[in-house]
């Protein structure tokens, strides 16, 4: 079965964009394949270091994964810290990456923005590397993701096929890999190149007040994105109060172009009524928003209210979430290990 892992960072309220770009996505996924899902704790001390919430934090990240329907008797849910070869291999992945490549990361660039390197953290600029340790310290080969995260990916394959090429004679001395060609080039492969997962109607969730900027945990507005822990009237609001233009809907998706915001509020309801924009718009077209968001602000309480409720009710258990994560971290390790021994041969480590 094909291997998933993605992971959530555990940094303040889940919202729709959370939601629709992942862990909708990690629901679907476990039928076919053997999924890691992971809280990435780690990741968190990037943008903030000092957290006075962080074990309700992820604990409440792991509620939601589990209200959504994931199984961690079937696959794995744990916290990255949990699993401490995330961290070794990021220090590997560190010396394989260039500082470059991490300084082009659009996401690197918008959170350091405006500060100096005075006020920004080593590890905001080092996050993809982690990341990618992340995936391949399992050696995973498909990611749920949102649109946002794809650059992230890119790099994760950049670090495993230079990994591949720097360490090539290694890998194949130690009796590890397999002959792949990239580009022209025969290459022997100890780590995959993965597939990023980011399709579907609506990839990148906009903000509800303005459709050119993401849905994001760390837009001052809370009128900007719908949290999985709103209840319906704080939806509804949300909803009703939602930037849009004085148009109709169009018929056709050509339509929505230039039109931001209602491109995301159809984006969104063909996500969580799984159908695309072409069939959204052949029930809705030529219908203005007062016809439309009534129908939105139904299928989005109606979707989100039995998560929000069972979230509630696990975050009562937290005994019941701390042994779900402690279960999961403990099969991760295991894992990890056997890849973190593969690797430390690679580069020779006596072990
Ligand atoms: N707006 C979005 N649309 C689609 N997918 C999204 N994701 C995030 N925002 C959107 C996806 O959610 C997953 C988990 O994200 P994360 O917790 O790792 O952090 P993030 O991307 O930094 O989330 P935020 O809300 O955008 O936080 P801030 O405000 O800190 O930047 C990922 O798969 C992500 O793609």
């Amino acid at each position: 079965k094909p291997l998933v892992f993605s992971g959530v960072q555990p940094t303040g309220n889940l919202h729709l964009g959370n939601y629709l770009g992942a862990i909708k996505k990690f629901v679907a996924l476990q039928e076919n394949n053997d999924c890691i899902y992971c809280v990435v704790d780690l990741h968190a001390l990037t943008a903030q270091l000092v957290h006075e919430d962080m074990p309700a934090q992820i604990r409440s990240i792991t509620a939601a994964f589990l209200a959504a329907g994931i199984d961690p008797s079937k696959h794995i849910v744990f916290n990255q810290s949990a699993v401490p070869q995330h961290a070794e291999l990021a220090w590997i992945f560190n010396c394989v990456a260039r500082i470059g490549w991490m300084e082009r990361m659009t996401q690197f660039k918008d959170k350091s923005g405006s500060k100096n390197a005075e006020q920004v953290s080593l590890g905001l600029l080092a996050y993809p590397s982690l990341m990618a340790a992340d995936i391949l310290v399992y050696r995973a080969t498909h990611v749920p993701v949102g649109d946002d995260q794809k650059q992230h990916l890119e790099l994760t394959r950049d670090i495993a096929q230079k990994f591949n090429i720097d360490f090539g004679g290694h890998i194949r001395k130690a009796g590890l890999g397999v002959d792949v060609t990239v580009g022209d080039e025969p290459v022997h492969a100890y780590f995959p190149m993965v597939e990023p997962l980011i399709d579907g109607p609506a990839p990148r969730i906009m903000s509800l007040r303005d459709g050119t900027k993401k849905m994001s945990k760390s837009d001052p507005s809370d009128l900007s994105r719908i949290n999985l822990m709103d209840d319906s009237d704080a939806m509804s609001k949300k909803i009703r109060k939602a930037k849009t233009d004085p148009d109709a809907l169009p018929s056709e998706v050509e339509g929505l172009k230039g039109r931001p915001e209602a491109d995301n509020l159809v984006g969104i309801f063909a996500a969580l009524s799984d159908k695309t924009k072409a069939e959204v718009l052949r029930e809705f077209g030529g219908q203005q928003f007062s016809v439309f968001k009534p129908a939105l602000v139904e299928l989005v309480v109606s979707s989100l209210a039995p998560v929000n409720g069972e979230m509630r009710r696990l975050m009562d258990d937290p005994g019941y979430i701390d042994a779900v994560l402690r279960d999961g971290g403990k099969r991760a390790r295991v894992r990890a290990e056997k890849t973190m021994k593969e690797v430390r041969d690679i580069i020779g480590f006596v072990q």
